[in-house]
């Protein structure tokens, strides 16, 4: 296995919007951030990505870029930016940012050029003079008329996010251009916005019948992603020393090697979303009962079948807090730091979502009007278009809209959290007078604290890193054991996901090294309700 910075390194996602208000208009801000790098410090995380900071009309707050080489006034300004990486750099944190590809806003001058059959722009994006049956990731038609041009063009997710025509090699040649500007102001590496779609049939047939993503068989799993990849990691990625993390769609080990297996030299890692569907029908929407194995069984399959480098999330923009969908309110401590153990200890480059570190929760908001995400009106629009009632959409968007995740971050018990001075974009979470970092700080046993340790754990520990993996009584629901194995150590996790004290097998580790553990008194062959341990054989 190659050893790389970018294994070794802990990384922590920033949603800039929410993260910090440096001047008090209620948005979060690049000179924010920035006032909190001796809290990610603190953290001891050594990568920050950022979620898009690109000027943008905001409809889907910011993943709609209008130019790719300016920074939203929203967040600051191209100054602020430049301030920040350097800032980033000097306190020894890298910094990654949101690479959004597939499409842009549809006030992008390309878009704008080609909506004219301006010269070169023509054939810019997706345009069919016949509707096509193709439909949007956030519910609702792909194809959109555009009064201008007089035809339809695509956009898999919402209507001013047309996708970009990949086929078309200017296209490549200014995405590539665009790349290497940040690239040379000092960026480390990017997030590859849903990468594995970007390659489309450009006949654009219409899709066949399907619930859902109609016409996807026209975009998954073609060739020329492939080439496309190939290319921008041969002309672009390869010059520096920067990483990329691909979001990929409905992509499985197989699929997902042919993207990271380092011989393909295309991208450096994946997010896959396997485990997001724990408590769910692969589609969010359909909620389903979680159980504790549904994460085990997708986590346990990517460390054993992926040849590649994994990621290891349970949280991002896009997703509920991972304790309100798979820990247990009355554990609160317990679960959060369980779950922290079962991920952080597994191969791969781990990654932190804001307000994860201190157990931030859903947002618990009881009306549709204080959620503000577009993906979250548009599934209400259609769930009720479906004949769903209204307590049963609400059931499903309080867990898992977006928008769970994008309350402000909670950095004390003061008005609005001591987010903003002013009221936020996007109201906090009623918890926040108990949940905030200001007590996470002061008191003991807290969420923090353990998650400092376990990135301080992964810088000591090479084993954590690079360890090879092996399941423990894999059936076995409410015990989520595995060991790791490197060079002549071994490492052993193990954890009752469940809210009962159980007896355990007498393990022949139990008498080993113990570096973590989530309760104070241990009885080696009980266990108590979502105990987490870990033990290191050297
Ligand atoms: O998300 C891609 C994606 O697949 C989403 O539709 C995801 O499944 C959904 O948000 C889960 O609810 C990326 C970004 O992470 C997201 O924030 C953007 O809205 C989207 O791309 C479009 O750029
Ligand atoms: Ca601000």
């Amino acid at each position: 296995m190659e050893k790389a910075w970018y294994k070794e390194g802990v990384v922590y996602q920033i949603y800039p919007r929410s993260f910090f208000d440096s001047n008090n208009d209620g948005i979060g801000d690049l000179k924010g951030i920035v006032a909190k790098i001796p809290y990610l410090k603190e953290l001891g995380v050594d990568i920050v990505w950022l979620s898009p900071v690109y000027k943008s009309p905001m409809e889907d707050n910011g993943y709609d870029i209008s130019d790719y080489q300016d920074i939203s006034k929203d967040f600051g300004t191209m100054d602020d930016m430049k301030d920040l990486i350097f800032k980033m750099h000097e306190a020894g944190i890298k910094l990654v940012m949101d690479l959004v590809i597939n499409h842009t806003s549809k006030e992008h001058p390309w878009f704008i050029k080609s909506e004219n059959k301006d010269g070169k722009y023509v054939d810019y994006y997706h345009w069919e003079p016949k509707k096509r049956n193709w439909s949007s990731f956030f519910g609702g038609e792909a194809w959109t008329f555009s009064e201008k041009r007089g035809e339809y063009y695509l956009h898999l997710f919402a209507k001013g996010q047309p996708d970009l025509n990949w086929d078309n090699e200017n296209v490549r040649q200014d995405i590539k251009e665009m790349i290497k500007f940040w690239l040379d102001l000092g960026v480390d590496g990017f997030r590859c916005d849903v990468i594995n779609i970007i390659a489309k049939n450009n006949n654009h047939p219409n899709g066949k019948f399907k619930l859902i993503l109609k016409g996807s068989e026209h975009y998954f799993d073609n060739p020329n992603l492939h080439v496309y990849l190939k290319e921008l990691y041969e002309d672009v990625f390869s010059k520096y020393d920067c990483f990329t993390v691909g979001e990929t769609v409905f992509i499985n080990p197989k699929t997902a090697a042919d993207l990271v297996n380092p011989e393909r030299k295309e991208l450096n890692m994946v997010f896959q979303f396997d485990h997001m569907a724990a408590d769910n029908h692969v589609v969010k929407w359909f909620i389903k009962k979680f159980k504790p194995f549904n994460l085990k069984k997708p986590l346990s399959k990517w460390q054993k079948e992926l040849n590649g480098w994994n990621t290891l999330y349970l949280e991002n923009h896009d997703q509920g807090r991972s304790i309100s969908r798979f820990g247990n309110m009355d554990y609160y401590y317990q679960s959060a730091t369980l779950l922290a153990t079962i991920i952080y200890f597994q191969q791969g480059t781990p990654f932190i979502y804001q307000g994860q570190e201190i157990g931030m929760t859903n947002a618990h908001y009881t009306e549709l009007s204080q959620y503000q995400d577009i993906e979250t009106h548009n599934i209400y629009k259609l769930g009720r278009k479906f004949l769903f009632s209204h307590n049963s959409m609400m059931k499903r968007i309080k867990l898992m809209s977006r928008d769970n995740a994008r309350t402000p971050m909670q950095w004390n018990d003061q008005i609005h959290a001591g987010f903003s001075r002013s009221r936020p974009w996007l109201e906090v979470n009623g918890n926040y007078k108990i949940v905030n970092v200001k007590n996470n700080q002061e008191q003991t046993k807290t969420i923090l604290d353990y998650y400092k340790k376990i990135i301080k754990l992964r810088h000591d520990n090479e084993i954590i890193v690079y360890g090879d993996y092996e399941d423990i009584d894999y059936k076995n629901k409410r015990i989520y054991a595995y060991k790791r194995t490197y060079n002549k150590q071994e490492l052993y996790v193990l954890c009752n996901f469940s809210p009962n004290v159980i007896r355990i097998k007498k393990y022949d580790f139990l008498n080993q090294k113990l570096i973590l553990q989530n309760y104070s008194e241990i009885t080696s062959e009980i266990m108590k309700p979502y105990e987490a341990r870990v033990y290191l054989k050297k």
